[in-house]
């Protein structure tokens, strides 16, 4: 399959608000291997594309963010609903510090839903007191922190440090754009892990708790 090819397709058909015909073109994706990490590559790679495009000026606000609810609605509809059994272990919860970008920390949560992990939703829009009060009261073992923008991402260092202070040994995955642009940022921030798509996330927390055992 040309995935380049499609890429560009289906950045047309958002860009042009075409529902139907971005859905065929996810359908043909999804047929080729039936592998939902080839949907999140079409989607993340498009958008980023289209963001650009709206740095650069050639793309609107309105057109970003019709791009951002069709893939939304699609991936809804293809992500993976085979739940074997409910893993309870590590307590772990998913939030988005600051910013209200909620896509990247759905499909995250949906995927660690469909592999059986438990995990709370804290939704988007956070502070770090919430974030942090709430990873508090719920006794976390792993905090899952999504960003997208810069100023966002610069704030989990708060956020640990203040869940360092209370004493917990929460340990903080992040993940986001600004994470995937500049690889060594979660370390500087002090964060334990960074996973750059959701894919990823079931491996690190695996490894990062010794498979639920913390
Ligand atoms: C769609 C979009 C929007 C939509 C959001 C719709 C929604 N419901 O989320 C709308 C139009 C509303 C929007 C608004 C704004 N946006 Co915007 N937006 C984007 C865009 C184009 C795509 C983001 C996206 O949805 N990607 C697809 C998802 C699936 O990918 P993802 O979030 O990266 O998540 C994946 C991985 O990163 C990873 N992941 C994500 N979280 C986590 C967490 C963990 C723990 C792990 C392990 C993994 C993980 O897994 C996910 C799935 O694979 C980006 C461009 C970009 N480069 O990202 C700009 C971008 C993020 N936006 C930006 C800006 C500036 C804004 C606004 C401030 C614009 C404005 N002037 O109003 C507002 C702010 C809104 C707010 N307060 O939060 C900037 C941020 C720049 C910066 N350096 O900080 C970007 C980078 C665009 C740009 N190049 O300038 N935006």
């Amino acid at each position: 399959m040309d995935l380049a090819g499609l890429g560009r397709e289906f950045e047309s058909a958002l860009l042009q608000i075409n529902r139907v015909k971005a859905a065929e073109l996810f359908e043909r994706c999804y047929v080729n291997d039936n592998s939902f990490p080839l949907l999140e590559r079409l989607a993340i790679d498009t958008l980023e594309r289209i963001g650009e495009g709206w740095e650069n000026g050639t793309v609107s606000l309105s057109q970003v963010y019709m791009s951002g609810v069709i893939c939304e609605e699609l991936i809804e509809q293809y992500l993976p609903k085979l739940l074997v059994k409910r893993k309870i272990v590590p307590r772990m919860a998913i939030g988005v510090l600051q910013d209200h970008h909620g896509l990247g920390k759905r499909i995250v949560c949906s995927v660690l839903r469909a592999g059986g992990f438990e995990l709370i939703d804290y939704g988007q829009g956070l502070t770090v007191e919430e974030l942090v009060h709430r990873s508090l009261e719920d006794k976390l073992e792993v905090l899952l922190i999504s960003t997208l923008m810069l100023p966002s991402a610069l704030k989990v260092k708060a956020v640990k440090e203040a869940l360092a202070e209370a004493g917990a040994e929460t340990k903080v995955i992040v993940g986001g754009a600004p994470f995937r642009l500049d690889g060594e940022l979660w370390k500087r921030v002090g964060a334990d892990a960074f996973g750059d798509s959701a894919a990823s996330v079931v491996r690190i927390i695996e490894e990062k708790t010794k498979g639920g055992a913390m």
